[in-house]
């Protein structure tokens, strides 16, 4: 006999049936039908976040951390436009995110009513497709559809409005069909062009002298980590990895190199602009990695594999580009390529290694990430906030498991790690998660810790408090002439924060505290907040100026060199 649903539980349903198991939400008046229907669902979990943005990171860090959608749930209006950010911040990092939001009825869309937002037109740019869903009887194809379309190709964020009357419209329910809304297809390299690319790109390695692979968060997103690894070392060039791409390779492994970029070590810079061949895999060759795209890679032929067409020579030109899947493309160049070596190059990169900077006063970033690595090293995800820290993170942390590294590299929104470490922890209940904050983007998203102890999401948040807005504050330095205008920053005493949610708190100001801090922290069954004083003025080196080229370096004073005896 034939089921008739409202939309509401057709909606409830479909993300059922799509293996959909965890939603961070918030409700309101335009998804109030949605919130009726979702207690008959117990197997959909719903996280009560305390904004819609750290709903829509926290399923964004989800996502990361699972390689499955993450789905967030608003309300119309301001609902909607909370979730915003954690969309662009999704869009611009290629996570796969499904947002469902509420939108005002069908006969009051255009009339300004209550609570109405154009949030298609709003989020058009943001998203890799859009929905708003006119009728009842489309509504279980456009969630199957939304499911599919984030994660299929290159993944990214997926938005469905859904008028609250069609929440409440009833239709016959229908398993499951193939998608019947057309979608242009992906305009696909003819395979005889990628045999060409594999080919050609093969014959640019046997012949290159100084050969550099890049990899970013495509080899993440295809698992491409033993592809990668094995290509490396069959032909003994040096990796380096970008913001993104950390965690693909192992740090430590002789022949990884570290980031590229505005805040790349110099010999990485230094590899790149000496290079003579070029292999990118699953990166955007994006402005932060190249600096000045005039001076980058000046002698190097460029081959670029990329899942997304539309990379390819987008902000680089490229010698060789290939579109495909980078573990089916790296696996298909590795078979291609013969086995060689490169260690006069890796030596000649080597010399162009710094001595180690003087390292800040007091409690150092080194300290504090050897310390949390020591405390949690079995299974440890590290979520990052944006600034100073964030760098210090992808530099100083020695991540030897895939997709350990996980923060908002294209948008930088800060504010993301406090939720999306809460995602995280969702996909990776046996892991220990660190959310690694400024005391600036931590006081935007702190009232998140209120979600993790209703939730029981056990999250460790480190705060590196400077008291400053840290990295505009080191702009100011450099390029302001010294003027802090309006980056000191002020924060509430965090012990008395963590006491008032009821949760462990520490602060550490000497390096001797750091292993019992950290240590309790890990072990304290719930969330837990450790706030670092770190020293208020102390810079990310190297830095490459906004715009400038990676051969030109702003290089900190080295340590001073040891009194002779
Ligand atoms: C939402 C948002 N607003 C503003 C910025 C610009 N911004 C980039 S880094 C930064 C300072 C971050 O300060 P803090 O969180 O204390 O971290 P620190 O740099 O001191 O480590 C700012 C304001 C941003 N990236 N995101």
């Amino acid at each position: 006999m034939a089921e008739i649903l409202t939309g509401a539980e057709i909606l409830c349903r479909t993300l059922v049936e799509g293996g959909v198991e965890v939603i961070f939400g918030y409700p309101g008046g335009a998804i109030m039908p949605f919130y009726h229907a979702l207690p008959d669902h117990p197997r959909l979990r719903h996280v009560l976040v305390r904004h819609e943005q750290a709903a829509a990171h926290a399923a964004d860090g989800y996502a990361r951390a699972s390689g499955r959608v993450g789905v967030c749930v608003a309300t119309s209006g301001p609902g909607a436009t909370n979730l915003v950010t954690g969309l662009a911040a999704a869009h611009m990092d290629s996570s796969p995110v499904v947002a469902i939001t509420g939108q005002v009825s069908r006969a009051m869309i255009g009339r300004d009513a209550f609570q109405e937002t154009d949030i298609i037109g709003i989020t058009l740019p943001i998203t890799k497709q859009n929905y708003l869903v006119q009728d009842v009887t489309e509504l279980a194809d456009v969630v199957r559809d939304a499911l599919a379309v984030a994660i299929e190709g290159r993944p990214g964020p997926v938005l469905i409005d859904v008028p609250k009357d069609v929440q409440n419209q009833k239709a016959e329910w229908k398993q499951s069909q193939p998608p019947r809304i057309p979608r242009a297809r992906a305009r696909d390299q003819s395979p005889g062009s990628i045999d060409d690319g594999i080919r050609r790109a093969a014959r640019l390695i046997a012949g290159a002298d100084r050969p550099l692979l890049m990899v970013g968060h495509g080899v993440i997103l295809a698992q491409a980590y033993a592809e990668v690894r094995a290509l490396a070392e069959k032909t003994g060039i040096p990796v380096v990895t970008t913001l993104l791409g950390i965690s693909a390779f192992p740090e430590g492994h002789p022949l990884h190199l570290g980031m590229p970029g505005m805040h790349g070590e110099v010999h990485v810079n230094r590899a790149i602009q000496h290079a003579d061949v070029i292999i990118g895999i699953g990166l955007r060759f994006d402005d932060r990695v190249t600096g000045n795209t005039a001076s980058f890679a000046r002698q190097a032929r460029v081959v670029h594999i990329d899942l997304d067409r539309a990379e390819i020579g987008k902000n680089v030109a490229v010698d060789v580009g290939i579109v495909g899947d980078a573990r089916e493309i790296t696996r298909r160049l590795l078979a291609a390529v013969e086995p060689r070596r490169c260690e006069r190059w890796l030596e000649h990169i080597h010399g162009f290694t710094r001595p180690p900077a003087a390292s800040p006063h007091g409690l150092s970033p080194e300290a504090i990430l050897s310390a949390i690595c020591e405390a949690s090293e079995a299974r440890c995800t590290i979520v990052s906030d944006v600034g100073q820290h964030q760098m210090w993170v992808a530099k100083l942390y020695p991540y030897r498991r895939p997709n350990t590294h996980i923060t908002s590299g294209g948008l930088g929104a800060m504010g993301f790690a406090v939720p999306a470490a809460m995602g995280v922890h969702l996909a990776r209940p046996d892991d220990t998660v660190w959310a690694i904050s400024g005391d600036g983007g931590f006081q935007m998203n702190m009232a998140e810790i209120a979600t993790m102890v209703q939730e029981r999401l056990s999250v460790k948040m480190a705060v590196f408090n400077n008291g400053y807005l840290g990295m505009v504050r080191q702009w100011q330095q450099f390029f302001h002439g010294k003027r802090y205008s309006c980056t000191p920053i002020w924060s509430p005493d965090y012990l008395k924060l963590a006491e008032a949610y009821g949760i462990p708190g520490y602060r550490v100001t000497d390096p001797s505290e750091l292993t019992d801090a950290v240590g309790e922290a890990n072990a304290a069954p719930g969330p837990a907040v450790v706030e670092f004083m770190i020293e208020e003025e102390a810079n990310v080196y190297p830095m490459i100026p906004p715009g400038g080229s990676l051969s030109e370096p702003i290089e900190a004073e080295p340590a001073p060199a040891p009194a002779a005896g």
